[in-house]
């Protein structure tokens, strides 16, 4: 099994996930300005569309998009699988919201030009943290124990901390908390980031 990513991105949720679901995965850490992997070199030869993560099960099947990524990891983990087709869409559900609320409006003000737009997006990611914060029980987003979700939910609020954005105290509490999991300090530690 292969993991693409590059440090620090929405591909961290994949990798912790992996960890914590006991997957061994060769890392290939992914240019995303160039576009381009150490081996063998052009990264758009793997992956046309240029961004991490990408997940390479092995038999040339490959998986896109944080969401498959983390659902695959989950239903194919043993005691992470979904018991029941509505716990299943409850965890797309979140992961959903997480990607397409949460980390798309991060990526555009990221890149967007002009402080405004900027500060309008911020409001809507803080607006959308507080929210959050309401479903989070025993520690965990959902279920009894740390999920693939939760993974995601700590990429955001590290991006949330490296722009000074304020969360609200559950949710600095969840982030402390998944630092100290082993999976998580390992994937710091293999991007570079511990
Ligand atoms: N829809 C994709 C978006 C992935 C994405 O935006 N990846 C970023 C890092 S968080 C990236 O590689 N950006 C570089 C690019 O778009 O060229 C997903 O959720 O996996």
């Amino acid at each position: 099994m292969k993991y693409y990513y590059s440090p620090d991105t929405c591909a961290l949720a994949g990798h912790i996930a992996l960890l914590e679901a006991g997957f061994e995965p060769e890392l290939l850490k992914v240019d995303i300005m160039t576009r381009t992997i150490a081996q063998p070199g052009d990264y758009l030869a793997v992956n046309p569309k240029g961004y991490v993560p990408l997940l390479d099960i092995g038999e040339g099947v490959t998986l896109t998009e944080t969401v498959a990524i983390l659902d695959w990891i989950a239903e194919n983990t043993p005691g992470q699988a979904a018991k029941s087709p509505m716990e299943r869409h409850r965890r797309v559900e979140m992961l959903a919201f997480l990607s397409s609320e949460v980390q798309r409006p991060f990526a555009y003000s990221f890149f967007l030009p002009g402080d405004e737009a900027v500060a309008m997006l911020r409001g809507m990611i803080e607006e959308r943290f507080v929210l959050i914060a309401g479903q989070i029980r025993n520690g965990f987003l959902l279920g009894q124990r740390s999920g693939v979700e939760d993974g995601l939910l700590y990429v955001m609020l590290r991006w949330a901390r490296m722009v000074g954005m304020p969360v609200p105290e559950s949710l600095i509490l969840f982030r402390d908390a998944m630092e100290e999991r082993p999976a998580v300090r390992r994937a710091l530690r293999e991007e570079g980031l511990a």
